[in-house]
Formats: structure tokens, sequence, C-alpha cells
């Protein structure tokens, strides 16, 4: 059975046409089952059917409990088994994150726990790091604080500036983020309190992306693709 994935999405969607592109590919079992905006006018919606869309303006309501509370049961009518944050811009309050704890991915343009929140590309830049990267975690109530599944890391090079950095992310983020559904989807992921477990054994260190696009068990020598 395909797995269920819900997407919640501010902007572009590019990481949203990665899992789209990976499921016509035959590279991921899964099925979009919604896409989830707070920004109506959002490019990500419109890269799929309109039943499958739901957006709502979160400034037109009075609270972020009361948009994150429709935004919850429109997600929860879907039936999804994994709901991804790819893109979304709003921090979820805890009602939401409870509700799908578990289930609920993000990915994060850093190396977490390097530069949660916001500006990630030029705050990298403005300390002269010389790597950077993306990070898929578990999402928690605390901000990009949930334990790390997996990283890609690449290197800041001489006159970066946050743009070119970003589409230097951006370019890992979309094998990244299908790498990760994929083990989701086939059921070999699961989140039990703050460890990770990957075929039923913890995992300790977050999984890295190959230049080949495959993942890694980063412990021990020879490092062993999952
Ligand atoms: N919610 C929770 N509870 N935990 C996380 O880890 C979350 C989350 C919601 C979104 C994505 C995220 C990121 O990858 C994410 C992770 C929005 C903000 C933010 O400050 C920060 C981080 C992330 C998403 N948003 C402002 C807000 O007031 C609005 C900013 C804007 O609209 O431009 O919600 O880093
Ligand atoms: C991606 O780089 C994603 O990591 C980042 O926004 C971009 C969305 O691109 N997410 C955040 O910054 C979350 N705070 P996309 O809309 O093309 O997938």
């Amino acid at each position: 059975m395909a797995a269920r994935i819900a997407v919640l999405a501010s902007g572009r969607g590019s990481n949203l046409q990665a899992i789209i592109d990976a499921i016509s590919s035959g590279e991921l079992p899964a099925e979009v089952v919604g896409v989830f905006s707070d920004k109506p006018a959002a490019t990500a919606l419109a890269r799929v059917a309109p039943g499958l869309r739901w957006s709502a303006d979160a400034r037109a309501y009075p609270s972020r409990e009361a948009f994150d509370a429709d935004l919850a049961d429109a997600v929860a009518a879907c039936q999804p088994d994994w709901v991804v944050c790819a893109g979304y811009m709003r921090i979820l309050g805890d009602a939401f994150v409870n509700r799908f704890r578990g289930r609920l991915l993000n990915i994060h343009p850093s190396l977490l726990p390097h530069y949660p929140g916001l500006r990630t590309h030029a705050r990298a830049i403005a300390d002269g790091r010389r790597e950077h990267g993306a990070s898929v975690h578990f999402v928690i109530p605390e901000l990009d604080a949930g334990s790390v599944v997996a990283q890609a890391v690449v290197p800041v090079l001489a006159g970066d500036d946050a743009e070119t950095l970003s589409a230097r992310v951006l370019a890992v983020e979309h094998p990244l983020l299908v790498a990760v559904l994929r083990l989701a989807a086939s059921g070999r992921l699961a989140e039990h309190g703050t460890t990770i477990q990957l075929d039923g054994h913890p995992l300790f260190t977050a999984l890295r992306l190959d230049s080949a696009g495959v993942l890694h068990a980063p412990d021990g020598p020879p490092s062993v693709p999952v």
C-alpha cells in the first residue's frame, strides 16, 4: 500500500515537486493526498489537482490556534500516514504538533543544530562557515529542535551570497527529502520520544546523503547504504 503523504507549503513548492516526480518515476511508493498552505497564492498549490488543495489566509484568523485548528482538521481529513513541512513558513502550535507527532517531518535549510529559524544561508555566510546544507527532522513543539533523520552537506564557496548558497542547498534538499520519505513510506522510520528508530534500531547520528544521492549511516567504516 502506498504511503499517504500530506504536504504543508507556503511558497514555490519545489520540494513538493520533487516528491511528485519521485512518485511518478516509481522511486517513491507513496501518494500525495493533500497540499496545505497558509498562503492562498502559493505556487505549491498549483502543482496538484484542485481537489487536493487546501489553503486559508492565516492573517484572517483571530489567533494562531484558530488557524492551526482548521489546518489540523483539514490535514486529518485526508488520513495521512506522514505530514511533511516542505517550505512551510508558519510556526505550528503545540496542539497541531501533538496531533501529528511521530509522523510530522520538516526539511530545514541548515545543518541543524546550527541555524534554526529563518535566514539560515545569510547567517552561515556571515559566520564564515565552510559547510552548510539541509536537514530533515521530526517536528516537535520547539522550533527546529526535533531529532534529525538525515542531512546533506554542501560547500560554502568564496563569493557566495544567500542566493547562490540557497540554490546549492536546494539542489540537495530534493534528493534528501525523497530519500527520507522512501524510508518513511516503507515503514522503516519511527520516532520514539526523542530518539529515531531505523529498522527498529535507534539511530544515534543523523544519516548522510552522499553525492550519488544515497543515504548512509555515518557510524563506523565502511558506512552502510540504507
Ligand atoms: N513548528 C514547530 N512547532 N516546530 C518546528 O520545528 C517547525 C514548525 C513550523 C515550521 C519550518 C521552519 C524551518 O524549517 C517549521 C518548523 C517558520 C518560522 C517562522 O519564524 C521558523 C521556522 C520554520 C518556519 N515563521 C514566522 C511565524 O511567525 C513567520 C515568518 C514569515 O511568514 O515569513 O510563524 O525553519
Ligand atoms: C526550502 O529551501 C526549504 O528548506 C525552506 O524553504 C525552501 C522552500 O522551497 N524552508 C524553510 O526555510 C522553513 N523555514 P520550496 O518551496 O521550493 O520547496
